[in-house]
């Protein structure tokens, strides 16, 4: 192990990374070693001391004070050397950012008990490293505090202003700093003209503050029609020229409070959100409006291309397709874009579905600086209520080949700038962190916030050797937390694939609202374009080029053929590309249909293994974090239950083909609520009629009474598990009690609200629909079971069925 008398920091100003390095070191080693170090700030006078010794700083500040390093590497912004010999550590950055992330790395290899002796160069991949932030400035509206998250409100603003006690930020900024992120854009893309008023500044200015000592710089969502809104213009025309000179103005308000601002990111004529388009300009005079007035001053501007029509889209029209949005508004445009200007493409053509092809933009823009948009926020894939590790996934675009001019054209080499000679480019992360103490709601789904960082630095970075590192940091060394923490996580991804939405038809979740529990039907007949054109006898989007969209036509032609043609397009893509019918074969030699009874089987079946294999882990993990995320997995594997069946019912409701396994609506363990006896409870016929088995609830006949629904169960005695479904709404806490004769096996309330600290919806629906299982409990042959239900605000004690499973049952 190496030894430490003396930490150098050579910067002795308290806002500066390399201090802040120092006293990183410090902590971190005490930590670790239960050590203490001193450290002194400014000037290092060489390694002639007998003590052992740890400098930090940049190349520049250490070579000033005399020191020498032989083999050092040409360093690239933001990069950093790390040289740990016997006798000292040399954390060398490029800039005083580097040196921090060079600390932050070290710390990582020494709380992985990693002692060994190193030498090396390490550089960002791509210079853009963001985090999006979709907060609101208040609470309220459509979509709370934060856009999108799950993990409670936003640690920047409160009530219409910046917060006073920032120390929230100021800790996001260390977590992002030793993740190698450098700029987060605090505010919704949906973004507000009141970002732009002096106190919002002024308050913006305060949170760059706590940012700067961990070199984490600040950016801003900016709404594009703000001079108008703001009253001080009739207009927001890009190339009117008090337009023109009042962006100027403000983008040097801005700078005379934060002198390292990184930049804007716009969503323009999207959802609602003005943009240049209104007065005909292109989007290229939109990003380059904001460019040119932001260049003096170094900083840079993200420009969206989630650019799509959401108003007039029509199904109908067999060619439409919101798939092809992103290249149609930005055709023409490529090389029309200043230097300064990234576009930031999400990693599809749609919206972070559970599976998406690589989105064909990437391939189009050649003269013009790119980033991809990732969301680390599981706004279609569980909401951190579900455990979905991403990388799985984003690595399926970041890896992929687009064979530009027949060239290896992969995405990761494009947005790095190097394929197509760019000087910009990279990774933008919308991460909607909230005030709960896990920053995402849930324990696990903080590896999705690390890998982000992780491969933004470097992204051939193998997704199982940094879920080991985030494992080890988080939960420690033992070999069985390890094991169990990266199997459940490698698997969680096509097990989510497999129980939503399978074959690339999107994620089959409400797309209408709350994005997060079963609603396949939501997804046709409106104009948002998520569609999939499902009937009684076919489904899929024709995006061929002759007898469809044109979609695959976006791709350059090695690409655009194999999606062109159903027999080289893979089978997990197969109904993003093609119509089909739904007893068209797969290359595993099953139909459409079928294989996605037996996905949604298998998927939901997996699911149930996480919280056992969860629980073997009882005394490994603190008692805290063990029980919160056992809670989050139990209820996965319900919620799991829930996907299954609407999806399946629904699909089997369309096609009328049977499973040939003939487990689709056939529950021979299940008792409907609806044929229980009631007594203060009646029927609800359940919409979407496919997230309640037989379509239909029970619910109390009126919001102040309770209701009882009883059943004499004629199983043989036995020991079994007692599974109640019910729905559990975002208002209400209503409370249930189950009996068997007179003796209460349990009882619970309908607070997921504060249990999963997400409230996912207001009505009896699939996002409310969850499950409670009471285990192993004595059955005797014509017990009495009862459930009595009382009713809390609008939440009439809702229930769909009780299953009675024999050991080892699952349904
Ligand atoms: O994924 C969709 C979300 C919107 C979001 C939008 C976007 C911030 O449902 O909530 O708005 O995309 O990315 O702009």
């Amino acid at each position: 192990m190496v030894g430490y008398g003396h930490i150098v920091a050579l910067n002795d100003s308290e806002s500066s990374p390399v201090h802040t390095a120092g006293l990183e070191l410090q902590q971190g080693i005490a930590g670790i070693f239960g050590k203490d170090c001193n450290v002194s700030h400014g000037k290092w006078r060489g390694a002639s001391s007998t003590d052992s010794v740890a400098v930090v700083g940049t190349v520049g500040q250490f070579q000033s004070s005399g020191g020498d390093i032989k083999q050092l590497p040409q360093l690239e912004e933001d990069g950093f050397w790390l040289e740990v010999n016997s006798s000292a550590t040399y954390i060398l950055g490029q800039n005083e950012r580097g040196a921090l992330y060079g600390a932050f790395e070290y710390l990582s290899m020494l709380a992985q008990g990693n002692m060994t002796q190193v030498s090396y160069a390490s550089n960002p991949d791509a210079p853009i490293r963001w985090i999006n932030q979709w907060d609101n400035l208040q609470a309220g509206g459509t979509h709370g505090s934060v856009e999108r998250g799950y993990g409670g409100p936003s640690i920047f603003f409160a009530n219409g202003s910046v917060k006073d006690d920032l120390s929230r930020a100021a800790q996001y900024a260390r977590l992002l700093a030793s993740i190698k992120v450098n700029a987060v854009v605090v505010n919704n893309v949906n973004a507000n003209e009141s970002m732009l008023t002096d106190p919002i500044m002024d308050g913006l200015g305060r949170i760059a503050d706590v940012f700067r000592p961990y070199g984490v710089q600040l950016g801003m969502s900016l709404y594009f029609a703000s001079p108008l809104a703001l009253g001080d213009l009739e207009t927001f025309d890009p190339l009117n020229a008090s337009v023109i000179e009042w962006w100027h103005n403000k983008t040097d308000d801005i700078y005379r409070r934060i002198p390292d601002f990184a930049g804007y990111l716009v969503k323009a004529n999207s959802e609602g959100q003005p943009g240049p388009l209104t007065y005909n300009r292109t989007l290229a005079d939109g990003a380059n409006l904001f460019a040119k007035a932001i260049q003096p001053h170094g900083g840079v501007v993200m420009f969206r291309a989630f650019v799509y029509d959401s108003t007039n889209l029509n199904e109908s029209h067999w060619r439409e397709d919101r798939a092809n949005a992103a290249v149609d508004f930005f055709d023409g445009l490529d090389g029309k874009f200043d230097d300064n200007v990234i576009i930031q493409i999400k990693y599809g053509p749609i919206d972070f579905q559970v599976r998406e092809p690589t989105s064909p933009l990437f391939a189009h823009l050649q003269q013009t600086n790119s980033a991809i948009e990732l969301q680390i926020s599981q706004e279609y894939l569980g909401q951190q209520c579900h455990l979905v590790y991403l990388p799985p996934l984003w690595k399926t675009v970041l890896d992929f080949d687009l064979r530009v001019d027949h060239q290896p054209s992969l995405v990761r080499n494009i947005i790095s700038g190097d394929r197509f000679k760019r000087p910009l480019g990279g990774y933008a992360g919308v991460a909607n962190v909230g005030t709960n103490q896990t920053w995402l709601g849930s324990h696990l789904a903080m590896s999705n916030l690390y890998t982000f960082g992780r491969l933004a630095w470097d992204p051939t970075t193998d997704p199982v050797s940094m879920l080991l590192d985030w494992t080890r940091l988080t939960f420690g060394l033992d070999p069985s937390v390890l094991q169990t923490i990266v199997d459940m996580s490698m698997e969680s991804w096509p097990n989510y694939e497999n129980y939503t939405g399978n074959l690339g038809i999107q994620t089959l979740t409400d797309i209408l609202y709350g994005h997060y529990g079963p609603n396949p039907a939501s997804q046709d007949d409106n104009p948002w374009g998520q569609w999939t054109r499902a009937d009684a006898d076919t489904i899929g989007m024709d995006r061929t080029i002759e007898n469809g969209t044109r979609n695959a036509g976006q791709y350059p032609s090695e690409v655009a053929s194999m999606y062109d043609n159903i027999d080289t397009t893979p089978d997990n893509l197969l109904l993003w590309f093609h119509h089909v019918p739904y007893t068209q074969r797969l290359k595993s030699g099953t139909t459409v249909i079928q294989h996605f009874y037996d996905a949604h089987y298998n998927g939901s079946a997996r699911a149930q293994t996480y919280a056992p294999r969860w629980q073997a882990l009882e005394g490994k993990i603190d008692e805290q974090r063990f029980n919160e995320q056992l809670f989050r997995l139990v209820y996965q594997a319900g919620h799991s239950l829930v996907w299954r069946d609407a999806i399946n019912n629904f699909y089997f409701n369309k096609s009328q083909i049977p499973d040939e396994a003939g487990r689709v609506e056939n529950h021979p363990y299940r008792i409907e609520a609806e044929s229980m006896e009631l007594d203060g409870y009646e029927l609800y016929a359940v919409s979407p009629f496919h997230v309640a088995s037989n379509k239909t609830c029970i619910v109390t006949s009126s919001n102040s009474t309770q209701g009882t629904a009883s059943t004499t169960l004629s199983v043989d005695s036995g020991k079994y598990d007692l599974a109640v479904n019910y729905y559990d709404m975002a208002i209400g806490r209503s409370q249930w009690e189950l009996y068997l004769n007179d003796n209460m096996v349990g009882q619970w309330i309908g607070d997921s609200d504060l249990t999963l600290g997400h409230a996912p919806s207001n009505y009896i629906d699939g996002h409310s629909a969850t499950r409670i299982t009471f285990k192993s409990v004595q059955v005797e042959k014509g017990d009495m079971l009862r459930i009595v239900g009382k009713p809390d605000g609008i939440e009439p004690a809702p229930i769909d069925y009780v299953s009675v499973l024999p050991e080892g049952v699952v349904d």
